[in-house]
């Protein structure tokens, strides 16, 4: 039985039970595997004595997404139906917008089932749809260990005021999701859908954007569970220690995976809650108390992907000093392209358009920078938005907007004030260099751009 306090009814329809199937419309959780909305549906389905139907709806104008993401993407949704298939459940893919696609499947639906986003866009399409079609919808919480309201109603200042009330509520949320056994097979049922299987051609057939080389990180929960595997055998025991060391990379790489929803916080979660260490309490606290800060974020504020997301004090003190001289002001094709002066803040942004990934630490430091680069505090936020959701292939994450929110003082506290940041907190590369080596950092990613170069 899935715990009612992570399931919303979204719109009081009847359960249709003269129709063919349940629908289960997977959106932000793109795996079979500890996944609670997949769980609930075939629930309602055996209660029903109804077939089940999992349906995918690719859209190709997801906001700032272009073809790397896209290729991620599909290559974990080909497993996602492979993964169905061994279990006797119908998957369609259809191409076009959610909001028509999944009215239109839900008129042969009893009832459509899905799981939870949390962007604008998430919100808008499951408020249409919900208002729009005959039959009852429902949502399961299943990206979060503790689902957002169960944690808080309003939006924390920060890690301090959430930590407490999320981790007294792990023991009742990090537990494990059993598979029901489905009772009616639905592979038969005659639906059409698009063909996945050929990533490559299904890519040539959406009208994406194609402004970026596809990553060299394979998406798909089978990559997710190895590496989650890999990182607790080999980097957990050092994590807290190395973790901030961008030219070891102890970091457990997981964040595109949790990005599509293709691996669940609460099967790492208790993965990792069974080795002893402080490497294992820091990576809770990164992967549940920060993310679902993140998530908390973009819930109850509007604005998290603006400037005007910011707390007062940190819009006023930026705005206070916008005329400050800048040592340096780039355009943004220079910080696009890696000109900068600064080798380091280069290789950063080196790394996230070769690998669509940067490390943690490099984050803040690229971000901190190019509020110092650019003449005005808007538009480096804005443009760190841009780079990071066209490169990264966690980017237009929950994550990655708390993150370059949290660079321009979001869940952090006034420092002692200096030119152009006035309060926030600053960063520069003697800091670098107290705490790891960035030459060596930037070795590396230099290292990767001359490979990749050699195959050109
Ligand atoms: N969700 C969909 O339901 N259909 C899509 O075609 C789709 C494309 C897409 C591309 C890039 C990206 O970052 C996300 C995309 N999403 C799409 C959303 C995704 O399924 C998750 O909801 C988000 O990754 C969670 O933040």
């Amino acid at each position: 039985m899935i715990d009612g306090k992570r399931i919303k009814n979204l719109n009081f329809n009847p359960v249709n039970k003269g129709n063919n199937f349940f629908v289960y419309w997977m959106q932000h959780s793109q795996r079979t595997f500890f996944n609670h909305a997949l769980e609930y549906s075939i629930e309602l389905s055996n209660k029903y004595l109804k077939p089940l139907v999992v349906y995918f709806c690719l859209t190709d104008s997801f906001p700032d997404a272009n073809s790397r993401h896209y290729r991620f993407m599909l290559e974990g949704l080909k497993e996602v139906k492979a993964e169905l298939f061994k279990r006797n459940i119908k998957f369609v893919c259809e191409i076009g917008s959610p909001e028509t696609c999944v009215r239109e499947i839900s008129k042969q639906a009893c009832c459509v089932v899905t799981d939870r986003g949390y962007l604008k866009i998430h919100k808008k399409w499951r408020k249409s749809i919900a208002d729009n079609i005959d039959c009852a919808m429902f949502q399961v919480e299943t990206d979060l260990v503790v689902p957002v309201e169960e944690t808080s109603l309003k939006e924390e200042y920060g890690a301090y005021t959430i930590r407490r009330k999320i981790n007294s509520r792990l023991d009742e949320f990090m537990v494990p999701v059993s598979e029901e056994k489905l009772m009616i097979n639905s592979l038969g049922l005659n639906l059409s859908s698009a063909d996945i299987d050929d990533t490559d051609k299904i890519l040539k057939e959406l009208s994406l954007n194609d402004n970026c080389k596809p990553s060299c990180i394979r998406g798909g929960s089978s990559h997710a569970l190895k590496l989650l595997d890999l990182f607790i055998e080999q980097k957990l025991p050092y994590y807290s220690e190395k973790r901030n060391n961008p030219e070891l990379d102890f970091t457990s790489g997981l964040s595109p995976y949790f990005h599509f929803g293709q691996i669940s916080p609460v099967y790492a979660g208790l993965m990792v809650k069974t080795k002893k260490g402080e490497g294992r309490d820091s990576f809770l606290e990164e992967m549940i108390v920060r993310r679902e800060l993140s998530f908390n974020f973009v819930t109850y504020n509007p604005f998290y992907d603006s400037f005007d997301c910011l707390p007062q004090w940190a819009k006023n003190t930026l705005l206070e000093h916008e005329n400050d001289k800048r040592p340096y002001i780039y355009t943004s094709e220079e910080f696009e392209n890696s000109l900068t002066h600064d080798r380091f803040w280069n290789a950063a942004q080196l790394e996230l358009v070769l690998t669509g990934k940067m490390h943690g630490y490099m984050r803040m430091y690229w971000g901190k920078k190019i509020i110092e680069w650019t003449d005005s505090p808007k538009k480096a936020f804005n443009l760190a938005v841009y780079l990071n959701n066209k490169y990264a292939l966690d980017g237009r994450d929950p994550n990655s907007f708390a993150g370059v929110a949290w660079c321009f003082g979001k869940h952090d506290r006034p420092w002692k004030e200096r030119p152009v940041f006035g309060k926030i907190r600053y960063m520069n590369s003697n800091g670098l260099k107290r705490k790891f080596n960035p030459d060596l950092y930037a070795d590396n990613i230099y290292a990767i751009k001359n490979s990749n170069h050699d195959l050109d």
